[in-house]
């Protein structure tokens, strides 16, 4: 076992942003289990374990199980990791996705967590890369989601392999997985945030963010903002072209889903289809042609930076509102810089991977930031 430098800060990001065609250049559905391999890192001799008969959740064939509890032995404090096959990801990639289908069983007993690094297998001891984080907040059937992941561009040319490790959590019941594939393109990546604020009288008339209607580009990201009262979820009809869904939430609540289809996306909450619902119009790169002229180009640097990042705005852009978006899409940090006064103090944030996102009064740009 090699040596493993686990960086415990949240370094995904679901800002997706996935553009053009996708090339697949790996994917599994387990019938093949060549090149997949385990460790049992808590040393309880529980493991990750082929199964089958997950059907009922979403899962087909053969899947993969870690439990967090056993009807032999109780509550299990998992720490299990689960390797892929090594990934050859050409050099022309730009983008590079990863995703896999997660459920827990559980209607009840669902806070299942787990994490994903990357890392460079011809390494003898290469850095584990964290590119997401996430506890699961339902189970049982219907919930389970294809998770999608941005992969940092760092390993296109590179041999990797992903690690899923199911820890940090206890007396559940299980996480299953299934449905792995990993994609890239080699399009200009763009990166777009649609939000839309999600209550009652969220709907294709509403006007401003209640507006539940949007036509966005392959590669765009929505988020849904919860607000006023109730309990919602959203969730994807039978129609669409792409299957999305989120928890249970009040307000406060928040969830991002990231498009990669051309095509239409009818959606509702479950409860309220008939006062809350809307489609989300995917259509292709660069077809929303006010888009370009709305890209904000900015200089960053440092990046990596671990103190102060400079903020420099192309000339006719005076101040612009900064924000630091988390693995999870949550707002991290958010700053008014202007042409002269452009250094934000990063300290306060954790270390990891941020997507970091520049408004005008009439432009946005993204970068990505590395806090060290
Ligand atoms: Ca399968
Ligand atoms: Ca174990």
């Amino acid at each position: 076992m090699k040596k493993i430098t686990l960086l415990f800060s949240i370094c995904a990001f679901l800002m997706a942003n996935v553009i053009n065609a996708q090339t697949v250049v790996w994917s599994s559905d387990l019938e093949d289990l060549t090149g997949w391999s385990i460790y049992d890192a808590d040393g309880d001799g529980q493991n990750w374990a082929f199964y089958t008969g997950g059907e009922d959740v979403g899962m087909t064939g053969k899947f993969k199980d870690s439990a967090s509890w056993s009807s032999t032995l109780g509550a299990l404090t998992p720490d299990n990791y689960l390797y892929t096959p090594v990934v050859a990801i050409p050099a022309e990639a730009v983008v590079i996705t990863y995703k896999m289908k997660v459920v827990s069983p559980h209607a009840t007993f669902f806070a299942e967590k787990f994490a994903v690094y990357a890392f460079d297998s011809d390494l003898e001891t290469p850095d584990f890369i964290p590119i997401h984080l996430e506890t699961l907040t339902a189970g049982g059937a219907g919930t389970a989601k294809d998770v999608s992941i941005v992969v940092p561009d760092s390993f296109a040319g590179k041999n990797v392999r992903f690690l899923v490790r199911h820890y940090d959590c206890t007396d559940m019941v299980a996480i299953y997985m299934d449905d792995f594939e990993v994609s890239y393109t080699t399009g200009a990546q763009t990166v777009n945030t649609v939000t839309i604020d999600w209550s009652f009288n969220s709907t294709p008339s509403a006007t401003g963010n209640s507006n539940a209607s949007r036509t966005i580009e392959i590669g765009d990201t929505v988020t849904w903002n919860w607000y006023a009262g109730g309990t919602h979820n959203v969730k994807s009809n039978a129609s669409a072209t792409e299957t999305f869904e989120s928890g249970y939430f009040e307000s406060g609540g928040t969830f991002s889903y990231t498009f990669t289809s051309e095509g239409s996306n009818e959606y509702v909450c479950s409860p309220h289809p008939n006062t809350m619902f809307g489609t989300i119009t995917v259509v292709a790169e660069g077809a929303l042609s006010t888009s370009e002229a709305r890209r904000l180009n900015f200089e960053m640097f440092p990046n990596p930076a671990s103190d102060k990042v400079s903020i420099q705005l192309p000339s006719g852009a005076e101040n612009a509102t900064v924000e630091f978006y988390d693995s999870l899409g949550r707002l991290a940090l958010s700053k008014k810089v202007t042409r002269i006064n452009n250094k934000m103090d990063v300290n306060a944030l954790s270390k990891g991977i941020y997507i970091l996102k520049v408004f005008t009064a009439d432009q946005i740009g993204s970068q990505k930031f590395i806090k060290n």
